[in-house]
């Protein structure tokens, strides 16, 4: 069986994640511009390591050679957002879109994961243009809020710390964490009601006064 070619490989994918990264950040730029509140705070993105598509692809048996359909997230990116709403709004953003096709959605927001993970994943398929031709490539993209990052982030380092071989006594704690990072997140947007009214307030005050 033939060997893959890495760098060749992944080219693709590379390039996948540089154009989206800078389109998704044009998205925030173009909130701000208009003095908006930008549903993406902000983003990031990477090309999955070699050895992790390995451990990966033995993990849940994928054939190497199957690797472009079977894997989906070796090209991801995340978007974060400050607000539960601001997650509606992206998705709202990405399905209006015309320059990728979205090919699945899982909700593991609705969904909790029973790690305690949450995050919503949308699986795009994005057509890069190579000196070889157009090749349809698929991309991860992640969208959650900062509270959900930074859960997902130590819960992560966690796991690669105790080897996926967590201690129960950790793991109730990060259930805890997560429950705790889900309280955060209800609070914030019932904070960011709070602001919008006091702001609805204000500006009523000022068109009151003017009509006086
Ligand atoms: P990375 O790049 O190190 O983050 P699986 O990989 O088996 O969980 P599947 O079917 O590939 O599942 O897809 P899924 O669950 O939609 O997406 C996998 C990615 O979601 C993971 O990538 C993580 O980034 C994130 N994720 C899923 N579950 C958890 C979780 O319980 N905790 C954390 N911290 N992240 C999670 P990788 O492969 O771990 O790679």
């Amino acid at each position: 069986m033939q060997s893959i070619n890495w760098d060749q490989f992944l080219v693709p994918y590379q390039i996948a994640v540089d154009e989206l990264k800078v389109k998704l950040k044009a998205v925030r730029k173009q909130f701000k511009s208009q003095n908006d509140h930008s549903p993406i705070e902000f983003v990031t993105g990477r090309v999955k390591p070699i050895g992790s598509i390995l451990e990966k692809a033995k993990r849940k048996n994928i054939d190497k050679h199957e690797l472009a359909t079977d894997m989906q997230d070796i090209a991801g990116l995340r978007i974060m957002c400050q607000f539960v709403d601001d997650i509606v709004h992206v998705l709202d953003l990405l399905h209006r879109r015309t320059d990728f096709k979205i090919v699945e959605e899982r909700n593991y927001i609705t969904h909790q994961k029973d790690s305690g993970y949450r995050s919503y994943h949308v699986i795009i398929e994005y057509p890069v243009q190579t000196i070889h031709g157009e090749i349809p490539t698929l991309v991860e993209v992640q969208i959650r809020t900062l509270a959900m990052n930074f859960w997902a982030t130590i819960e992560h380092s966690l796991n690669y710390k105790y080897d996926d071989d967590m201690p129960l006594e950790v793991q109730e704690r990060l259930r805890r964490a997560a429950e705790a990072a889900f309280l955060l997140d209800a609070e914030m947007s019932q904070l960011r009601v709070e602001i919008q009214d006091a702001q609805q307030v204000f500006r009523d005050k000022e068109m009151n006064v003017k009509t006086d």
